[in-house]
């Protein structure tokens, strides 16, 4: 391949709008971006729920090239991280390259080509396809009896209606994941009553989300170096976290003794027992709120454990044979990971990704490639260390890999690559031994864990990732 081969990026969230910068940084503009809506920010456009923030803190969750002085706070608001995405994509003119309201619908290996079809009907052929739709995408509905007979409103919190008025309503919350702890203040300050329906309690940090004056603002406008070290600061803090997770010692006893301070902010004994976890702290995504336990203690709050027995008309009907009316159910009842698009890419020897992982089970080499499917790469792939490297690290991480083997097919060592069964297989087998002493499988059951319990994560340091995506090794790799 004497020329620059052509990129498809499937999604303009975080890693697409990455993916897109770093290849006109490098000099190359023969790509397209297919995205489903019409704006850029993937995750953050998506969850618009009130209160939504990031877990990791702003000046960590953001490109490296494009640091942000203003964030206002150390978790800032969803809607500043979607501003930030939209203004980063508008400096770099992406728009040009960005086909919006465009689904892929199938991508088909054929003729060491990406011959990728949209929805409206078009087919194009790229050289290499690199899938950025995120691993949380797919939204999770629960399966509750009389969902559809509900007469109130009803949505899921990535399907938020900005135009419904929580005033004076009886709002119903199901689920306690991290998008139901962080709406549940807000929904509380705004609306009549707020019954939050927790099948399981989890573990929930109250960390203090400070706002930076304008003071510190100025002073990291002047001085940059102040921003990066805050940066570096937070990238620290996140490793420790990881490190927590990965095996027993002081950090996990720190984090496991910051979840019981946090606990013992209720100060009503009942209520503290009834919203405490029964598994270890991190074992499901950990969660950070300030305003969480606060939530749980004002006068129009409930915490119902009931259980739910069904749906009805008027509200949500529980197995102890309480009514509860209501106007609106909010589903914080999360996603489904790996939603790849995989059901319509289909590889060199004809079948979907879908069929492969449907086969033998979510995997890939190294949590980018895949056996079979030659030129394909994916950003925060499955095994992805999403619990110990923020998802900037691990899509950045991804894109520098994948240019690094764009430099060889443009060197014209070889057009297409696709790792080996052997070298897949060799780091998944390796992979799932791993996981013995992580805090994953101590006991609980999270969106983590597959169908056999073992963990959608990466078992190792964060510093292996690193090392793993440093140079693609070409002993692992077939190429044509
Ligand atoms: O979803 P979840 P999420 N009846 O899967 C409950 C990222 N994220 O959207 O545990 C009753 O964690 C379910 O109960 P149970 C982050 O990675 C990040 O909150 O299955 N309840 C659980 O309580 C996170 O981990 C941020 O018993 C039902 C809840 O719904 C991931 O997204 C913010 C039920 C689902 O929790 C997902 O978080 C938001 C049913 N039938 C999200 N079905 C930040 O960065 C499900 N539930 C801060």
């Amino acid at each position: 391949m004497s020329r620059q081969p052509s990129v498809c990026i499937v999604g303009a969230g975080m890693s697409g709008i990455l993916m897109a910068i770093k290849l006109i940084k490098r000099g190359h503009t023969d790509f397209r971006i297919f995205e489903k809506s019409g704006k850029v920010g993937g995750t953050w456009r998506e969850n618009r729920y009130p209160g939504v923030a990031c877990d990791v803190a702003s000046f960590y969750y953001c490109y490296d090239f494009e640091p942000n002085p203003d964030w206002s706070h150390r978790f800032s608001p969803g809607p500043e991280i979607q501003q930030y995405f939209e203004r980063v994509a508008k400096k770099y003119n992406l728009d040009q390259y960005i086909q919006y309201h465009t689904e892929v619908t199938s991508a088909v290996f054929k003729d060491k080509q990406w011959e990728v079809t949209t929805a409206d009907g078009q087919t194009r052929r790229f050289d290499i396809y690199v899938a950025a739709t995120g691993p949380l995408n797919n939204r999770k509905y629960p399966d509750i009896k009389g969902l559809a007979d509900f007469q109130g409103k009803c949505f899921h919190t990535a399907d938020w209606d900005d135009d419904y008025d929580l005033t004076g309503k009886r709002v119903g919350l199901i689920g306690s994941g991290s998008s139901g702890v962080q709406a549940s203040w807000p929904i509380a300050q705004a609306a009549k009553s707020l019954s939050i329906f927790m099948r399981t309690p989890q573990w929930v940090i109250a960390t203090p989300n400070p706002e930076y004056g304008t003071l510190a603002i100025a002073l990291k406008h002047k001085i940059p170096l102040l921003g990066k070290l805050t940066r570096w600061f937070y990238a620290w803090v996140g490793e420790q976290f990881g490190r927590a997770a990965l095996f027993p010692g002081l950090r996990r006893k720190y984090i496991f003794k910051a979840c019981e301070h946090s606990l013992n902010k209720i100060k009503d004994e009942a209520l503290r027992e009834k919203v405490r976890p029964t598994d270890l702290p991190m074992c499901r995504r950990m969660i950070m709120s300030p305003t969480y336990h606060d939530a749980l203690q004002l006068d129009n709050v409930d915490v119902i454990r009931e259980g739910i027995e069904k749906i009805t008309a008027d509200g949500v009907l529980c197995k102890d044979g309480t009514l509860h009316q209501l106007d609106l159910i909010v589903l914080a009842t999360g996603f489904y990971p790996n939603a790849w698009n995989v059901k319509h890419i289909v590889g060199e020897h004809g079948k979907t990704i879908d069929e492969v992982w449907n086969t033998d089970k979510v995997h890939s080499y190294r949590s980018i490639t895949l056996p079979g499917f030659p030129n394909y790469f994916m950003l925060i792939g499955p095994n992805s260390p999403i619990t110990n490297l923020s998802l900037v690290d691990i899509a950045s991480i991804g894109v520098d890999y994948i240019l690094k083997c764009m430099d060889k097919i443009e060197a014209g060592e070889f057009d297409t690559l696709a790792p080996t069964v052997e070298a897949a297989n060799a780091f998944n087998q390796e992979l799932q031994n791993s996981f013995d002493g992580t805090i994953w499988v101590s006991g609980c059951n999270s969106w983590y864990l597959d169908d056999d319990g073992i963990p959608q994560t990466w078992p190792w340091a964060p510093s292996r990732f690193i090392n793993d995506l440093s140079e693609p090794d070409m002993a692992h790799y077939e190429t044509v």
